[in-house]
């Protein structure tokens, strides 16, 4: 078996290739043009002979048109590649379309153009995308699932919207395997430091180098800062986060592209909520990864800054993964502790 994987560079491109690798595939990742190296998170891979890297921007049509040409015997594509960051959608909406958007639509319109119809596809849909929409189950909790409407309300939901809406229409139209994983918040060892998760890891393992090597004496605070009492020059920046009050379905990424996987496996193509069922706000996160890092009260060491506000937010998220339970056979094997451990571990 042959897969093509756009973002092959981020956390899941890097763990779908070695679950692909695993299963005796030959993988080929897509890395964009870069003036540094992003190979981070698949340098363990390089040298593997079954694995390449070939450039392409699935934001070039001619580009896309290329690779599939070179790959006419490829089983299936995976399109995990987006301008992935809901913040950053905000600054930046028009390049989130370009990629998250239009980006999946060129791959889907090469593939019918090329006549590669035998080829399974796969799209990165997003929990994003329910925006503030639930439903509410019979304990009268909210959840999102399969049936639950969108209402996207980033730049970066609308994009995903847009080509979650494209994969359905290449499905009906031209008879494409072509599936969507609606996945809810995944995370793990691999994820971008700029979410929220990894974000509050990174400050907790920078802060007890701190504490453990540079101050070891004890320490006070004031608003902005930790500081050392045995040296009073000496002080480290507390936590700086947006809004705490979130609720995320937070699972771990290595479990979550299983599901993609098995999703091309099935005789036809659908659309699949991939999630824990579980959801805890910023603050329970908080609360578990400072207590299991032996710091103390979180509320010492956060300050809540206005600046990584977003001009909206989701506030709620919580899915129902009954389908891909039942359809696919698929579990999540790591629940929120088990995920800070795994990433505190991994980090410190
Ligand atoms: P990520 O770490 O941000 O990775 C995004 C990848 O896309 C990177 O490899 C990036 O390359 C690549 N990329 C960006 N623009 C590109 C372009 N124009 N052409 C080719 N590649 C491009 O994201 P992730 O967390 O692995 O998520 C994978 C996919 O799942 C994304 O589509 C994301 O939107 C979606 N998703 C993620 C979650 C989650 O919780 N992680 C949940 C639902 C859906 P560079 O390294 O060069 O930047
Ligand atoms: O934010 C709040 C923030 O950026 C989670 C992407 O993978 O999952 C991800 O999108 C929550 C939000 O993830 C900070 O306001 C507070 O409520 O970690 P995040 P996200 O926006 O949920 C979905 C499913 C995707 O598809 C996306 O690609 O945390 N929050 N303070 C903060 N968030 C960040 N980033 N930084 C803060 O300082």
């Amino acid at each position: 078996m042959k897969a093509i994987i756009t973002g092959i560079t981020g956390q899941d491109g890097s763990h779908l290739a070695d679950l692909l690798l695993e299963k005796n595939y030959e993988v080929i990742g897509v890395t964009r043009r870069c003036s540094v190296d992003t190979t981070e998170r698949i340098k363990h891979l390089l040298d593997f002979d079954r694995f390449k890297l070939i450039e392409g921007d699935i934001t070039d049509v001619s580009s896309v048109i290329n690779i599939f040409k070179n790959n006419e015997n490829v089983d299936e594509v995976y399109n995990l590649a987006a301008q992935s960051h809901v913040a950053s959608s905000f600054n930046q909406p028009s390049l989130t379309w370009d990629i998250t958007g239009k980006g999946c639509i060129n791959l889907l319109q090469s593939l019918v153009d090329l006549a590669m119809f035998r080829v399974k596809f796969y799209q990165a849909s997003s929990s994003e995308m329910f925006g503030s929409s639930y439903d509410i189950d019979e304990q009268g909790r909210k959840y999102q699932n399969e049936q639950t409407k969108f209402m996207p309300n980033s730049p970066y939901a609308i994009s995903k919207c847009a080509a979650h809406y494209s994969v359905r229409l290449f499905r009906d139209a031209y008879d494409l395997h072509a599936s969507s994983g609606i996945l809810f918040n995944h995370e793990g060892p691999r994820r971008g430091e700029n979410f929220v998760t990894q974000k509050i890891v990174s400050w907790i393992k920078n802060y007890k180098t701190w504490k453990d090597k540079v101050c070891v004496g004890s320490t006070s605070y004031n608003d902005d800062y930790i500081y050392c009492d045995r040296d009073t020059g000496n002080r480290f920046p507390k936590l700086r986060l947006g809004n705490l009050n979130a609720y995320r379905d937070w699972g771990y990424a290595g479990d979550y592209v299983e599901a993609m996987w098995l999703m091309l496996q099935q005789d036809y193509a659908d659309d699949y909520v991939v999630c824990t069922g579980e959801t805890h706000t910023i603050e329970e996160f908080l609360e578990i990864a400072f207590n299991y890092s032996g710091i103390g009260d979180w509320k010492n060491y956060v300050v809540v800054d206005p600046k990584f506000y977003r001009p909206s937010e989701v506030d709620y998220l919580r899915g129902d993964c009954s389908k891909a339970r039942e359809e696919l056979g698929w579990k999540p094997k790591y629940d929120l502790e088990g995920l800070i451990k795994l990433m505190l571990d991994a980090k410190l």
